[in-house]
């Protein structure tokens, strides 16, 4: 599914983040930026050691939630990994859905310093961090859709989404953006 805002465009494909070419590609890591399972095992593996050397010598205090960090990519296809902390949802009554939005909005602001023209975002906080996929969709797509409505130099965010139920959500929430 393939979606024009302004002078960009959001694509949803259900596929491994790992396997992307494009510029950019964001990991869902934790605050402490060391290597755990999901997306951010999938990337350090296929991306070999050199990316988490690089977030230990930059990062060596971690990331705040609801922020991001760059490093290169290692053996990956993409120029750059963004390393974005969200939320673990709590219910929802905890700054979650500004946190996860801060997340999204850090790594589009990361795309622009680093003249990212295509990137690409996994289903940041839907899998450990059990933020629901309707609910992360809505504030995933909105604050991309958004940026691109703005005058900004990226052309292509793509939503790589691993399973057939949160391409679902994802479309879903597209489609109502439509209209
Ligand atoms: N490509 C795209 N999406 C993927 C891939 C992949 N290769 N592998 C998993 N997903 P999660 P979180 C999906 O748990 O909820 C880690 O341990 C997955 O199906 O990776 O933000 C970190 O170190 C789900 O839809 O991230 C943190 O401690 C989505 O990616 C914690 O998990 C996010 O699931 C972060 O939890």
């Amino acid at each position: 599914m393939i979606v024009q805002f302004g002078s960009g465009r959001i694509e949803l494909v259900l596929g491994d983040i790992t396997r992307q070419e494009v510029d950019a590609i964001v990991n869902a890591a934790n605050s402490m930026l060391a290597v755990g399972g999901g997306v951010d095992g999938a990337i350090h593996d296929a991306g070999g050691p050199a990316i988490l050397e690089e977030l230990q010598r930059r990062y060596p205090d971690g990331c705040p939630t609801g922020s991001a960090v760059v490093t290169a990519a290692g053996n990956l296809a993409a120029q750059y990994v963004f390393h974005a902390v969200g939320p673990i949802w709590q219910g929802g009554g905890k700054k979650e859905r500004e946190q996860l939005q801060s997340a999204y909005e850090t790594c589009l602001a990361l795309a622009e310093k680093h003249q990212c023209r295509s990137l690409a975002f996994p289903s940041i906080s839907t899998g450990v961090y059990r933020y629901p996929v309707d609910l992360a969709a809505e504030v995933a797509l909105r604050t991309v859709a958004l940026k691109l409505e703005s005058s900004t130099p990226l052309e292509l965010v793509r939503f790589v989404l691993f399973d057939q139920g949160t391409f679902g959500c994802y479309a879903r929430v597209l489609e109502t953006m439509l209209v």
